[in-house]
C-alpha cells in the first residue's frame, strides 16, 4: 500500500481536511507501524544500556528520517497545502533528560540501532520530566513539564514486576518507545513507572509530598535532593529503576537459553554514571535467589557490567549514607558489606578504594569499579585525568579496566534533521555516502579554495540565521538581528562552564560601548541553559544574564552593537534551531572539568567555530581542525589541577589586578544592575566571585577577552571564516556516535551483528 493511502486510512479523512494535530497523529501511526515491522532479531548477546536519563527529543521527524520516508511525506504533505515543520511543532518533546549525559544517551540507542546492534535503553518515565524553566522578573522558576497526552509514542507493553522496597512492594509498568536505526533495525527504549503516581499532588511550582512513594516515584527526574527526604526518593528512583531492569534482563537471558551462571553471553550492561549503580548488588541478590552461591553470583555480575564516568566533580559522584539505603532497600546492604568486606581484604590500608568509607557511606562509583570489568571516561583528556589523578588509586590496581571512549552525536538529528539545507549541499557537493559513513566528510577540504562553495556555506548560515530569528519571535517574542554574529552557549548551567566569564565579558563590552568604543561587527550573545533548583548561584548568574538582557535592550546607544538573550527553557527542540545557526561556539569551561562536551562537536558539525578552553573533547576537535581553526585560550588542566592542589587561587588578586575585570564585577552590584535586579541575586554573585570563585571565573578573563576580540576580527573576512567553517565540517566525521558505538562494541560489549 502506498504511503499516501497508509496515511490516509490513519487519518481517517483527506490529508487537505484534516487539521495539524490530526495529520500529526497519523503519522504518529504510520511511523509505529514501519518501525514495528523492522523489529530486532534477537541474537545471543545483548547490550542494555542502563541511565537515569534519555533526552530524546521529538521523534516523528527523526523516525521518518531513519525510516527512509521524510521526503516523501514532506512532498506529500506539502502538495496538500501542509507544513511539515508546522506538524512538527504539534508534538511536545520528552522531558527525559537533563543535559549532556541524557542526550549522550539518546544519541548512543540511535547509534546502536543504525549499526545492527542488539541493544535497548533501560530507565524511567518521569510524568512531568525534569521541570520546564519560566522566567519571571529576570528570575528562574520552575513548574511542571507534563508531556505525555494521548498522542504519545509510548506503547504500554502490560508486562509487570513487582519491586521490594523496605516496607512495601510495588507492581510496576513497562512502557516502550521504539528507537529506529538509520536505513535498520527497530530497537527500545524501556521505561518503568508506576500506576498510583498521581501528577495532582504537585502544587506550588514543583513542590510535592516526598513522603508518599507511591505518588510521587517517577514524577519528576532530579527531584530536590537537598535535604534526607529528596535523596531518599533518588534511591528509591534508582532502585526502582534497576530492580525492574535487571528482572527484564534476566528474563530475557533465561528466554534466550541462560542458565544464568553464563549471564555474560548474553548479556552487557553498560551503567552510565553512577545513578544505576544499584544493579550490580541488586543482580547478585536475584542471582542468589535463583539458588547460585553468593561469590559465583558476584563473578558473574563482574563479568556483565561495565561502568561510565561523565565528570570528576566530586558533588556529583553519588555517595549515599549507609542508613539511607537501610530505610530504602535494607536487603542490599548485607550484599555490598561483603562486597565491601571482599575490598578490604584484597586492598589491605588502601582506604581510598573502600565501598564504604569512615563516615557510613557507600561510595557508589567504587562499587562500579571494583564490580565491573570496565571503566571508560568520555574524552582523550578526561580519561587521562582519571587514570593519572582522580581515580589514580583504582588505575593502579585496574589498569587493564580503564578505556577511553571520545563521546560522539548522531548525525541523523544534529546534521541531516536539523540543517537539511547544509546537509542537501553537502550531498550535492560529496554524495550521500557521509550519510553511513561520517569520516567521509573529509572529501569537503577539496573545496577549501572554492569561492563558490564558500559563499554558498555562508548563505546557509545565513539562511538558518533567519530562520531562527522568526521561531524565536513567534514563541519567545524576542527580536534578534540576522545580520549580527551569533555567539552561543548553550548548555546546563554550572559555574564551572562559567557562563558567569561570558556575561562579565559582555558588561565588559557594554562598558566600552558606553565610554565611546563602538565594536566593529554587531554582535548577539545567545545563552540557553537551565540551573538545578536547588543551586543557588547558578539561578544568580541566570538573573545575572537576565538583568543585562535589560539593560541593554533598553539602552539605544549599546543595543545596536550588541545585543544579549537568554532563551527560555532551552531544550533538544531549541538546540535544533539554534546549533545551526550559530558563527561562535562558546565552549569555556575550566579546563579539566568538562568530560568531554558533546554540543561542541554539534556545533563543528554545523560550521560553526569554537572559542574554546583547552578542556574535554575541546582538545581533540583542536587536534582535527588545527589551530588556525579554532580559538584556544586559557589555562591548561596541568596548571589548574596543580593551582586546586596547592589551594592557591585567589579571586580578589585578579579583581585588585585588573581594571578591567574590577569594573565589570563591580558592575553587578552598581546602580544600573540593581534598578533592574534583586539586591540578594546580585550581592550574592559578587561576593562569590570576589570572596571564593571555586571555579576560577576570572583566572582565564584577561585571556578569554582578548580571543574573543580576535574571533570578532576575524569574522570580518568571510572567505576566511568560511574557510575555518569548512574545515570544521569536514573533520566532524570523527564525532559521529556511530565511530563511539563501534568501538564500545568492539572493546567493551562484544554483541555479534
Ligand atoms: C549530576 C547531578 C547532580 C545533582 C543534580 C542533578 C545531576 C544530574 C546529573 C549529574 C551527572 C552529571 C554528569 C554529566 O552530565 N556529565 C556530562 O556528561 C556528558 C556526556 O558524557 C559530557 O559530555 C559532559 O562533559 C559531562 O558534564
Amino acid at each position: 500500500m502506498s504511503l499516501e493511502k497508509n496515511l490516509v486510512d490513519a487519518i481517517g479523512k483527506n490529508i487537505k481536511d484534516a487539521s495539524n494535530e490530526e495529520i500529526y497523529g497519523g503519522l504518529l501511526r504510520v511511523v509505529q507501524n514501519m518501525a514495528a515491522a523492522k523489529e530486532t532479531k534477537e541474537g545471543k548477546k545483548k547490550v542494555y544500556y542502563i541511565s537515569a536519563e534519555f533526552l530524546i527529543g521529538k521523534l516523528l521527524s527523526n523516525n521518518m528520517i531513519n525510516l527512509g520516508i521524510y521526503d516523501e511525506v514532506r512532498q506529500l504533505l506539502a502538495a496538500n497545502g501542509k507544513d511539515i515543520c508546522e506538524i512538527e511543532e504539534v508534538e511536545n518533546e520528552p522531558s527525559l533528560g537533563n543535559g549532556g549525559l541524557g542526550r549522550l544517551a539518546a544519541c548512543f540507542l540511535d547509534s546502536i540501532a543504525t549499526l545492527g546492534i542488539n541493544g535497548d535503553g533501560i530507565g524511567l518515565n518521569y510524568h512531568l520530566g525534569l521541570f520546564k524553566q519560566v522566567f519571571d522578573k529576570n528570575l528562574q522558576n520552575e513548574t511542571p513539564n507534563p508531556w505525555i497526552n494521548n498522542q504519545s509514542w509510548l506503547i504500554d507493553t502490560d508486562k509487570h514486576y513487582q519491586v521490594k522496597f523496605k516496607d512495601h512492594t510495588v507492581t510496576s509498568r513497562l512502557y516502550t518507545l521504539n528507537v529506529t536505526g538509520y536505513d535498520n533495525q527497530t530497537n527500545h527504549l524501556q521505561l518503568f513507572d508506576l500506576d498510583s503516581v498521581d501528577e495532582s499532588i504537585v502544587s506550588d511550582g514543583i513542590d510535592f509530598d516526598k513522603d508518599d512513594i507511591e505518588k510521587n516515584l517517577t514524577l519528576f527526574l532530579y527531584p530536590d535532593d537537598s535535604d534526607e527526604k529528596g535523596q531518599l526518593l533518588r534511591i528509591y528512583q534508582q532502585y526502582f529503576m534497576v530492580s525492574n531492569g535487571a528482572q527484564l534482563i534476566l528474563d530475557e537471558c533465561i528466554a534466550k537459553g541462560s542458565n544464568l551462571h553464563d549471564l555474560y553471553d548474553y548479556a552487557v550492561i553498560q551503567i552510565n554514571d553512577t545513578h544505576p549503580t544499584m544493579v550490580i548488588p541488586e543482580l547478585i541478590r536475584l542471582l542468589m535467589e535463583r539458588g547460585i552461591s553468593m561469590d559465583e553470583a558476584i563473578e558473574i555480575v563482574s563479568k556483565t557490567c561495565a561502568y561510565t564516568n561523565h565528570t570528576i566533580l566530586a558533588e556529583a559522584l553519588e555517595k549515599w549514607p549507609i542508613s539511607y539505603l537501610e530505610k530504602v532497600v535494607p536487603h542490599l546492604l548485607p550484599i555490598i558489606e561483603v562486597l565491601d568486606n571482599k575490598v578490604r581484604r584484597k586492598f589491605k590500608n588502601n582506604d581510598a578504594v573502600t565501598i564504604i568509607d569512615d563516615d557510613n557511606r557507600v561510595h557508589m562509583a567504587h562499587i562500579d569499579i571494583h564490580y565491573g570489568f570496565s571503566i571508560n571516561g568520555v574524552a582523550a583528556l578526561h580519561t587521562e585525568i582519571l587514570k593519572n589523578s582522580e581515580l589514580n588509586h583504582f588505575y593502579q590496581i585496574y589498569p587493564e579496566k580503564f578505556n577511553n571512549k571520545t563521546n560522539g552525536i548522531t548525525f541523523r538529528r544534529w546534521l541531516l534533521h536539523c540543517n537539511p539545507e547544509l546537509a542537501g549541499y553537502i550531498t550535492e557537493l560529496i554524495g550521500d555516502g557521509y550519510k553511513k559513513d561520517a569520516t567521509k566528510l573529509k572529501d569537503l577540504e577539496k573545496f577549501m579554495n572554492d569561492d563558490a562553495v564558500l559563499d554558498r556555506l555562508w548563505e546557509i548560515k545565513q539562511n538558518n540565521k533567519k530562520a531562527v530569528c522568526n521561531y524565536l519571535r513567534d514563541t519567545q517574542g524576542l527580536e534578534l538581528n540576522p545580520d549580527t554574529i551569533f555567539d552561543i552557549q548553550v548548555k546546563r548551567l554550572h559555574e564551572y562552564k562559567r557562563q558567569q566569564m561570558n556575561i562579565l565579558y559582555v558588561i565588559s563590552k557594554y562598558l566600552e560601548i558606553k565610554a565611546g568604543k563602538i565594536p566593529q561587527q554587531p554582535v548577539t550573545v545567545i545563552f540557553g541553559a537551565k540551573a538545578a533548583p536547588a543551586y543557588i548561584i547558578a539561578k544568580d548568574i541566570i538573573h545575572t544574564i537576565l538583568c543585562m538582557q535589560q539593560i541593554i535592550e533598553n539602552d539605544p546607544q549599546v543595543s545596536p552593537y550588541l545585543k544579549v538573550v537568554m532563551v527560555e527553557n532551552y531544550n533538544v527542540t531549541l538546540a535544533e534551531k539554534l546549533i545551526p545557526a550559530c558563527d561562535i561556539s562558546e565552549q569555556i569551561s575550566l579546563a579539566s572539568k568538562e568530560a568531554s562536551g558533546t554540543g561542541n562537536m554539534k556545533f563543528m558539525l554545523n560550521g560553526a567555530v569554537t572559542l574554546g578552553t583547552m578542556d574535554g573533547a575541546n582538545v581533540e576537535i583542536a587536534e582535527l581542525v588545527g589551530e588556525d581553526n579554532i580559538f584556544i585560550f586559557g589555562r591548561t588542566s596541568d596548571d589548574i589541577i596543580e593551582r586546586y592542589a596547592k589551594a592557591d587561587y585567589v579571586s580578589k588578586d585578579y579583581y585588585n589586578n585588573d581594571p578591567e575585570i574590577k569594573a565589570a564585577v563591580d558592575f553587578i552590584v552598581g546602580d544600573e544592575m540593581m534598578a533592574v535586579g534583586s539586591k540578594e541575586h546580585l550581592e550574592r554573585l559578587y561576593n562569590e566571585l570576589l570572596n571564593k570563585d571555586w571555579f576560577m571565573t576570572l583566572i582565564d578573563f584577561a585571556d578569554y577577552k582578548e580571543k574573543r576580540e580576535a574571533v570578532y576580527a576575524a569574522y570580518a573576512d568571510k572567505k576566511a571564516w568560511s574557510k575555518m567553517a569548512l574545515k570544521n565540517i569536514a573533520n566532524a566525521g570523527f564525532f559521529s556516535s556511530d565511530r563511539t558505538i563501534e568501538e564500545y562494541n568492539r572493546d567493551i560489549w562484544k554483541v555479534e551483528k
